[in-house]
């Protein structure tokens, strides 16, 4: 089977990236040949001696940043065996990371996704290499290996063949801009607690006309900003 996306992450701790990878869903896709992780520990790159890879800012201020150097040769080397499409950069400077640009990332062939760390990195990396920048959200992280996990999971759960008929992506939240409708499941009864008696009716026509009247009330209560965008849309 020949793999249809390759993602390349370029990280100063790639052991937090391991654990996440080999379970679950994106196990089973690199098990499968569907999608190819492939973790880079830039420390390897690094041409100085200790394998630094940071160093203090110009015109001061608090924090190391990330030297161009091993991140240049890491690109270098990775650009030497094969066109990338995208060179993304994860950090809280940027816009934020939709399922759009999930959507966008999964008709690729080759992405590469560097993990901002310390402070931040040398700028001409940006100005240079990078082709896109996200942020998962408005919150600082410790690094950018949580962010570049997110970005690879809803990139590789929406790869043809990762997910069975049942967990379909054309299913999820933000599918269509509104939230799920709850779920129940056995037993219809549970401490006192029974679930919506229209689940139990048979009649599909009317369960399809409950979900989405519960998706609709939903994403209108807890998520405004989607809704308008789902009543644009309509
Ligand atoms: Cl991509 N990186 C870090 N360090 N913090 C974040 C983030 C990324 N997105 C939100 N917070």
């Amino acid at each position: 089977m020949t793999v249809s996306l390759r993602i390349d992450i370029l990280s100063v701790v790639p052991d937090m990236l391991h654990s996440p990878l080999n379970h679950s869903i994106i196990h089973n896709a690199r098990e499968k040949g569907l999608v190819d992780i492939q973790v880079h520990n830039l420390r390897d790159y690094s041409t100085d001696k200790h394998r630094k890879v940071d160093d203090y800012p110009f015109g001061g201020g608090a924090g190391m940043v990330l030297t161009p150097q091993p991140v240049f040769d890491c690109y270098e080397a990775l650009i030497s065996q094969r066109d990338y499409d995208e060179f993304i950069f994860m950090t809280p400077d940027a816009p934020q990371y939709t399922q759009r640009d999930a959507n966008m990332l999964s008709t690729k062939s080759n992405i590469m996704i560097l993990c901002g760390h310390y402070k931040g990195v040398d700028q001409r990396i940006r100005d240079e290499l990078v082709t896109a920048e996200y942020s998962i959200g408005d919150y600082v992280l410790s690094g950018g290996e949580i962010a570049a996990l997110v970005v690879a999971d809803s990139v590789a759960r929406l790869i043809p063949g990762v997910l069975g008929d049942a967990e379909s992506a054309l299913s999820d939240s933000f599918m269509d801009d509104l939230l799920d409708a709850p779920l129940y499941t056995r037993p219809a009864e549970f401490r006192g607690l029974s679930i919506p008696e229209i689940l139990r009716s048979g009649d599909h026509k009317k369960v399809r006309e409950w979900k989405l009247k519960m998706s609709e009330d939903k994403t209108k209560t807890i998520r405004p900003d989607l809704y308008k965008l789902y009543l644009n849309n309509q």
